[in-house]
C-alpha cells in the first residue's frame, strides 16, 4: 500500500492542534495546519456555585476550521481527534448538549472522593476498574453531579473527543482507551462496571456502547460537511485518551522503557501486557489504563509541568516576566537543591497563586523558601524530577519489571533542564521527543486502520517515530546524591 494522509485533532489542556500526516513505509511527515489556545472560563457570581468551564463550542469552531484548512492543503482521506481526559458534555433526549461541560479542576468535586470511597468501598472500586483514585475522575464528578437538574435531564454522557466525533458524525460511543479513565469501566472485561455504576446512584443508561481504537465512526456530515469542505472525510477512533496516543509513539526499541508524557500533567509508568490490582498497588494509588492493541498504561499522574504554567500565568497577571525560554536559562544557572516540594501535593490541583501555594509548602516542610522567579522554577523542575524518580520506581517494584531508559514525550520534552535533572535523579538515560507525541500515536492508529504500509504493531509503529522523528539523548550525570539528600527533607 502506499502512503496515506491523515488529520489529527489533539486538544491538551492547554492548547489545541490539528496536525497532518503523511505515513507509509519508513515515512511519516508531519504539518502542523491549526494551533489555538485551549482556556477554560469561570462563570459565576463569586460563591459556591461558580463552575470553571472548558469552552468546548469554541474548540469545536477551531476543529473545524483547522480541518478545513487541512483539507484545502491535502485532502486527509481521515480524522481521528483525542483530547484529555475524565471530562464528559450531557446530552438530552434530542441529542443537544445540556449546559456547558465542567472542568476537571472545578471545586464541586471538594470532598467527594473520600464519601465515593467510603460508602462504595475502595477496594471494591480499585478491584473492578484499576484506577487510581483522583478527585478529577468521572465517578468523582458524576456523584458531585448526582442532584443537578443537568444529570436529571440527561439521556446520554460523551466523553470530551466522543462529543466531538458525536457533532461531526451523528454516531454516538465511548472509545475504549478514554472511557477506561472515568473509573466507570471493568478495566479486566473492557465493558461498563454496571454494578459500580449502579451503586454509586449513576443512571448506567447514559453510557453509550463502547468502541475500539481504530473504528470507522462515519463521514462528517450535517453542518460539519460544509464547513470542512470535503463529503467524503471520514472519522475514525484512535486513542482518544491524549496519553494513550501518547504512548503508541515513544519510540522506544525495546519493551524495558518507562516513560513521562509530559504536558499540562506528567503521566509516569511503563506499558504491561495486563493490570496490577494488588492491595500494594491500591496503595500507591496506581491507575490502569486501557492502552491501544490491548495493552495496560500502568502509571500515576504527577502535577506535571501545571505548577510551572500556573506560575508563569501569576507572573505575567502580575507585570513579571513571563518568558518560558528565558525563565528556563535563568533556572539552570539557580543553586541546585535550594528546595523541593511533593507536585502531587492536592492544594496544588485547582487554578490560582502557584508561586504563593509552592511558598508556603516550603515553609512548612522548614527549607528556603524561593525569592527569585529562577529559585522557584528550579524548585519546580527539581520536584518533578524527583518525582518521576520516586514514581517509576514504585511502578518497576509494583509490577516486577525493570526498565534500561525513559522516554519524555509531549511539550515538556523541549524543557532541556527538565530532560537533564530527570536523567540525574532516575540515573538511567533519558530520551526527549517527540514533542506531538499524541498526534504521532493518533495519526498512526487511523493509518493503520486505512490499511498503511510500516505502520503494523506497536513495535513497528515506535520503529517508525524513531527512524523519522527527531529526539535528543540525555545520559545520566553525577547529581543523584543531591537528589538523595532532597528526597529525605520530603520525609
Ligand atoms: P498539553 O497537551 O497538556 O496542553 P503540551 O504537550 O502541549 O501540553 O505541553 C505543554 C508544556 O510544554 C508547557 O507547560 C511548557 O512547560 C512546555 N513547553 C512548551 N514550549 C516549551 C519550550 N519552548 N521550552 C520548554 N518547555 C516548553
Ligand atoms: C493529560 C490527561 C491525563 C489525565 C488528565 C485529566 O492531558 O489526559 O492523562 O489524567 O489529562
Amino acid at each position: 500500500a502506499s502512503a496515506v494522509t491523515c488529520a489529527a485533532v489533539d486538544l491538551g489542556a492547554s492548547s489545541g492542534r490539528v496536525i497532518l500526516g503523511r505515513l507509509g513505509a519508513g515515512e511519516l511527515t508531519t504539518t502542523e495546519v491549526a494551533r489555538f489556545d485551549n482556556t477554560p472560563i469561570r462563570i459565576g457570581r463569586g460563591t459556591d456555585s461558580d463552575r470553571l468551564h472548558w469552552n468546548v463550542l469554541g474548540l469545536y469552531r477551531d476543529i473545524l476550521a483547522g480541518l478545513r484548512t487541512a483539507v484545502a492543503s491535502a485532502r486527509p482521506r481521515s480524522v481521528g481527534i483525542d483530547s484529555w481526559a475524565v471530562d464528559y458534555g450531557l446530552l438530552d433526549a434530542d441529542g443537544d448538549l445540556i449546559g456547558n461541560p465542567i472542568h476537571y479542576r472545578d471545586s464541586r468535586t471538594d470532598g467527594v472522593l473520600e464519601t465515593v470511597r467510603e460508602t462504595l468501598g475502595a477496594e471494591r472500586i480499585y478491584s473492578t476498574t484499576g484506577i487510581q483514585f483522583m478527585p478529577i475522575n468521572t465517578l468523582i464528578q458524576l456523584v458531585a453531579a448526582r442532584d443537578t437538574p443537568a444529570l436529571a435531564a440527561a439521556s446520554s454522557l460523551l466523553l470530551i473527543p466522543d462529543l466531538l466525533c458525536y457533532w461531526l458524525t451523528g454516531e454516538r460511543g465511548a472509545e475504549v482507551t478514554n472511557a477506561s479513565t472515568t473509573q466507570l469501566l471493568d478495566v479486566h472485561r473492557r465493558e461498563w462496571a454496571v454494578d459500580l455504576v449502579r451503586a454509586a446512584g449513576i443512571d448506567e443508561t447514559l453510557l453509550p456502547p463502547l468502541r475500539e481504537p481504530g473504528q470507522h465512526l462515519g463521514v462528517v456530515g450535517g453542518s460539519a460537511r460544509a464547513e470542512i469542505g470535503d463529503p467524503e472525510l471520514s472519522v475514525v477512533a484512535v486513542g482518544s485518551h491524549d496519553t494513550a496516543s501518547a504512548v503508541v509513539a515513544v519510540p522506544s526499541a525495546t519493551r524495558r522503557f518507562g516513560y513521562v508524557s509530559c504536558g499540562t500533567w506528567s503521566l509516569v509508568g511503563l506499558e504491561l501486557d495486563a493490570p496490577v490490582v494488588s492491595e500494594a498497588s491500591r496503595a500507591a494509588n496506581f491507575t490502569n489504563e486501557l492502552g491501544v492493541d490491548g495493552t495496560t498504561r500502568y502509571l500515576r499522574n504527577v502535577m506535571g509541568l501545571w505548577l510551572l504554567q500556573e506560575s508563569v500565568r501569576a507572573w505575567a497577571a502580575a507585570g513579571l516576566p513571563a518568558d518560558l525560554p528565558r525563565l528556563l536559562a535563568d533556572a539552570a544557572r539557580a543553586e541546585p537543591f535550594r528546595s523541593v516540594v511533593d507536585p502531587d501535593d492536592p492544594r496544588f490541583l485547582a487554578p490560582g497563586d502557584m508561586p504563593a501555594r509552592i511558598a508556603e509548602v516550603c515553609r512548612e516542610t522548614g527549607q528556603p523558601v524561593p525569592e527569585t522567579q529562577a529559585q522557584l522554577v528550579r524548585c519546580v523542575l527539581e520536584s518533578l524530577a524527583l518525582a518521576y524518580r520516586r514514581t517509576l520506581r514504585q511502578a518497576c517494584e509494583l509490577s516486577g519489571r525493570e526498565v534500561d531508559v525513559l522516554h519524555i514525550v509531549g511539550g515538556g520534552s523541549r524543557n532541556e533542564l527538565l530532560c537533564r535533572l530527570t536523567a540525574d535523579a532516575c540515573g538511567i538515560p533519558v530520551v526527549a521527543g517527540p514533542v506531538e507525541a499524541t498526534a504521532l500515536g493518533n495519526l498512526l492508529v487511523q493509518a493503520r486502520a486505512a490499511g498503511g504500509s510500516g505502520v503494523g504493531d506497536l513495535t513497528a509503529m515506535r520503529a517508525l517515530v524513531a527512524a523519522t522523528q527527531r529526539l535528543r539523548e540525555y545520559a545520566p550525570g553525577s547529581a543523584a546524591a543531591g537528589f538523595d539528600a532532597a528526597a529525605r527533607r520530603l520525609g
